[in-house]
């Protein structure tokens, strides 16, 4: 009862927004940050009674909004394994923050019972956030609600997305046989050095990499990384788009999400030709590549060629240690992955490949019914995991010769330098930087594996977006009734053509995706299809 009037007196200092309704999606709670003070101490609440249905096991909360401008922030839970918080839960996320605040302490009170949470269970939670400047008041707002609730509680202060979700696996794996790293900042860009070196051993990079890191939290974590990786391999990286200092900067002409959509470098790019180079977004989650070519061309390399690529490298050490015959490798794309490289996969790879709904938690589920998963988004984000199977026959084979010997050691230590529990940008990109060293490549050999089928994106406005619904993997409109059919039609008129329109889960659009042989048919697919849709 007092833990009731602890909550109602803390909520009380805050004022809900008028006539918001707020609702837990893909990628959290996101809006403008000075809508979410009662928001964050909702989601206070809830991290406490997840840790305590789970019998205390450490709960994250990350504050950020990724590669959303510096005005916006957000919130999201991570659960024990460092994955995405359980679909279930995301509706009581939502109760929760729309709950008035002058009856939020029942609808907490109620909410427990429903759930047939054990109040006598310990809480335990574990926070971080980007650099946005609203960050540390919300830090104010989490802490209130975890106080009232009386939960037990670390503040990681700054960190990257995955660097978080890696610290509550660890905190919740600690002296198991599956435990993950050491539960520190320190820890993990120790994991990630270790197993890099280990994977490196004689091969090195050639030539430097640019990261642009979208003036977020992974620029100065970066640095950090160079420091402990202390240019092993050879690689040198050069830092750019660093400015934590201006929060206007931050995702500014920059960034994973615009050289994505805007297929470009940032402006302030002074790459030359043929330099490799990357960028992160905001919160450190997603990574695409790019270069210059000898035409002054911008060549874009993207998750799915990150996909590509791992799914090859880890097939290609599957075969050498002579485990691939009881290894099952999948690769997990949605819709949006361009159709050339599906046919990579399927084809040239000779892999299995699957598309799922969009939105990382979809990808990662079903990466999980492989012994390797290897899922990337189109957008840059993505991991590869890899299941207990997988961990014993890469553990326990025993070598016949030092070359299977070496791919078993490479195997092992990929396990290590890929954080399993997310996607994660900086992880990400030392695994690129590793195949491209094995393989001998610059980003063009990369780029030279297949050729892109031309593509476009658009957003169309429309009156109500909620009557555009999709089957499991956004491929197919289910409603509005026939609007299928005549897409249909439509892509029967392309060479290669291939179109979905679905419902942006973040933004108040339709999207629609297509692509064809050449760029004019892509483009009056697309324009056929918008048509049709707006
Ligand atoms: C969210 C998702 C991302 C997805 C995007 C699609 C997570 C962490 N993030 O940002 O994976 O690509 O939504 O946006 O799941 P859309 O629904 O607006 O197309
Ligand atoms: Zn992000």
């Amino acid at each position: 009862e007092h833990i009731k009037t602890a909550i109602s007196k803390a909520a009380l200092q805050y004022t809900k927004p008028e006539g918001k309704v707020f609702e837990y999606g893909t990628a959290g709670f996101r809006m403008k940050a000075d809508l979410l003070n009662t928001v964050i101490f909702a989601v206070g609440l809830l991290a406490g009674l997840r840790s305590k249905k789970l019998s205390g096991q450490w709960i994250g909360v990350m504050i950020t909004a990724s590669h959303n401008p510096a005005e916006d922030n957000g919130v999201k839970l991570v659960d024990p394994m460092g994955e995405m918080l359980e679909g279930a839960w995301e509706v009581y996320a939502t109760k929760l923050a729309n709950a008035p605040l002058e009856s939020i302490a029942e609808v907490y009170e109620q909410l427990a019972k429903e759930i047939e949470v054990d109040m006598g269970n310990p809480a335990r939670v574990v926070f971080a956030r980007d650099t946005r400047a609203s960050g540390s008041r919300l830090v104010g707002v989490l802490n209130a609600a975890l106080t009232a609730t009386e939960v037990e509680f670390i503040d990681f202060k700054y960190m990257t997305t995955p660097q978080l979700h890696y610290i509550v696996r660890c905190k919740n794996t600690l002296g198991t046989q599956y435990e993950y790293g050491e539960p520190s900042e320190q820890g993990y860009y120790e994991k990630l050095a270790t197993s890099f070196k280990k994977v490196m051993r004689g091969v090195k990079v050639q030539g430097s990499l640019t990261v642009d890191c979208a003036n977020g939290v992974g620029g100065p974590k970066l640095r950090e990384l160079i420091k402990v990786l202390d240019a092993a391999g050879g690689l040198d990286i050069k830092v750019v788009n660093d400015d934590v200092i201006n929060p206007d900067a931050l995702n500014f002409n920059c960034g994973a999400d615009y050289v994505k959509t805007k297929q470009r470098a940032p402006p302030s790019s002074k790459a030359g030709v043929l330099d490799r180079c990357a960028s992160l977004d905001g919160d450190a989650d997603r990574l695409v590549y790019y270069f210059v070519d000898e035409t002054n061309t911008f060549r874009l390399l993207d998750g799915d060629r990150i996909a590509t690529l791992a799914a090859s490298f880890i097939g290609y050490l599957a075969q050498k240690a002579g485990i691939s015959q009881k290894l099952n490798i999948g690769v997990i794309q949605t819709a949006y992955a361009n159709g050339a490289s599906s046919d990579y996969i399927k084809n040239v790879l000779k892999l299995p490949t699957e598309y799922t709904r969009t939105g990382v938690k979809h990808l990662h589920h079903a990466a999980l019914r492989y012994d390797v998963g290897v899922y990337f988004e189109a957008n840059g984000h993505g991991t590869v995991t890899f299941s207990e199977n997988a961990m014993k026959i890469i553990r326990n084979t025993e070598p016949q010769s030092p070359a299977q010997k070496q791919a078993l050691e490479s195997l092992l230590a990929l396990t290590e330098l890929i954080n399993q529990a997310v996607g994660d940008a900086l992880s990400d990109m030392l695994l690129v930087e590793v195949i491209l060293a094995h393989k001998g490549w610059s980003p063009k050999e990369w780029l030279g594996t297949y050729t892109d089928l031309p593509s476009t994106l658009d957003r169309v406005v429309v009156k109500d977006r909620s009557i555009f619904k999709t089957s499991d993997d956004d491929t197919i409109l289910t409603s509005p009734a026939g609007l299928q059919g005549e897409i249909d039609t439509f892509m029967l008129m392309f060479n290669k053509g291939r179109s979905f329109a679905r419902a942006s889960g973040t933004e108040d659009v339709v999207r629609v995706y297509a692509e064809a042989a050449t760029r004019g048919e892509a483009i009056n697919l697309s324009k056929a299809v918008t048509g049709l849709v707006g």
